[in-house]
């Protein structure tokens, strides 16, 4: 391949620092969730951004972003990216660090014009992370074919008051031409995506990157408790139907399951919960939580979910509350693809690294585009193993080397991959914001 290529450190950093400036809090975290001013602010910066480097920008239906430029056989596309949006109070490189790298990868073959056979196209997604909405990885969902246009059509927010229809079309989308985003296999070549670990499985292990071999299962449930909201004082404590008391129970439950797994790769958590009236002097009346289960293994999830239910089934009749169950996500693990692997491992090795792999215990896009496309991630190592906090993370030299090594993957994909010749209609169909944008 000649003299090795690499990034310009320097410009991928300051651009990581810049991008970190949008929705950051008096805090240091960063706030900025899928529809919030910060998530349009970004966008204009990002997409802006692109053009200055000369990259053809769109966006697509679902609003994900889109920086394209051509290259000199009719393929499709090697697509990499990640997502701008961030968790409430999250960190600075959860998806950020991902798009960035992604951008400086493009700058640097657009700089030293490095002729490439396949187009190039960078992508930062919407609404990765949950939401509002309680839809996450909502733009590669769209992309691979996941979600109906009629079901989001419905979608309203947590409060009920906000469409995502309204929120997507202030983002430069638009969900009556969904069809238009949806991709196929074939219509993209490799999608590469970088990110922050997000655990300590790299730092254990004294790394600076390594490569996903596969990405969890992740199990997602909405329990709705209904009681009876009644004065704190005068109900005598045998009286009550406590929602929040009988939710309580289900969050321990839920522990106690996923303890006795005894795995790292076996988890669980209900992280949001809801309690109205929500006062001092009121007994909850009604009480809702989302749990998370995550694991590679549907035996694993099953014999949590057997917690969950008898902690259910007990507070029905101990507490005469009501519980309901409704899934919201239900994703088994998925693995990525050998060869886009491969690539990554060879990038790691010219920067020195060993050719070490792990599962990815994060959900990523990257787990929907594998749907469609072979897809590969690089992680880097999280000090501390901090993920979904201001607490997050990397070091910068650890940055640029897993900028360096996905280089050089895709510049070695670029030369591997021999990819079928899309048609016409599908090369437009892979990148086609025209009609949304
Ligand atoms: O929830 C996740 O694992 C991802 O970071 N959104
Ligand atoms: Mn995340
Ligand atoms: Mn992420």
């Amino acid at each position: 391949m000649g003299e090795r290529v690499l990034v310009n450190g320097a410009r991928l950093l300051d651009n990581l620092s810049a991008m970190s400036t949008f929705g950051i809090n008096p805090h240091g975290g960063i706030d900025r969730a899928f529809a919030q001013e910060s998530d349009r602010q970004v966008r204009a910066w990002i997409l802006e951004m692109w053009a200055r480097m000369g990259l053809e920008t769109g966006t697509d239906a679902i609003a994900n972003l889109w920086g394209k430029k051509h290259g000199s056989e009719n393929l499709a596309p090697i697509v990499f990216g990640s997502h701008h949006d961030a968790v409430p109070d999250g960190g600075k490189y959860d998806g950020a660090m991902g798009v960035i790298i992604a951008t400086e990868i493009m700058q640097t073959i657009l700089e030293r014009q490095i002729p490439t056979r396949h187009p190039l196209a960078v992508v930062s997604f919407t609404a990765e992370e949950p939401n509002a909405f309680n839809l996450s990885t909502l733009g590669s969902k769209v992309l691979c074919g996941r979600l109906a246009k009629e079901d989001l059509l419905s979608k309203t927010d947590r409060s009920g008051k906000v469409r995502l229809e309204d929120a997507v079309k202030e983002l430069g989308g638009n969900l009556h031409h969904l069809d238009e985003a949806r991709l196929h296999s074939g219509d993209i070549a490799a999608f590469l995506e970088a990110h922050n670990e997000l655990g300590r499985q790299l730092e254990i292990r004294d790394l600076s990157v390594g490569a996903a071999a596969s990405i969890t299962g992740i199990y997602r449930e909405k329990i709705t408790v209904t009681g009876e909201s009644n004065h704190a004082g005068t109900t005598m404590m045998q009286d009550r139907k406590d929602a929040f008391l009988s939710l309580s129970e289900i969050a321990a439950a839920l522990e106690r399951g996923a303890l006795q797994r005894n795995s790292p790769e076996v988890t669980a958590t209900m992280g949001y919960v809801n309690l109205h009236p929500n006062e001092a002097n009121i007994i909850p009346g009604s009480a809702e939580g989302i749990i998370d289960i995550r694991t590679s293994n549907d035996e694993d999830l099953q014999f949590v979910l057997g917690f969950v239910e008898e902690a259910a089934e007990k507070a029905r009749s101990r507490r005469g509350v009501q519980v309901l169950r409704e899934c919201l996500l239900d994703q088994k693990a998925q693995p990525l693809d050998p060869f886009v692997r491969e690539a990554i491992l060879h990038g790691m090795a010219a920067e020195g690294e060993p050719e070490v792999t792990l599962t990815s215990m994060a959900g990523h896009d990257a787990a929907n585009m594998q749907r469609i496309a072979p897809s590969g991630m690089i992680f880097v190592r999280s000090v501390g193993g901090y993920g979904h906090c201001r607490r997050e993370y990397c070091r910068p030299e650890d940055i640029v080397k897993a900028a360096n090594a996905m280089l050089f993957a895709v510049l070695e994909l670029d030369q591997s991959m021999d990819a079928a010749k899309p048609q016409p209609a599908e090369t437009a169909a892979a990148v086609n914001w025209e009609a949304a944008s």
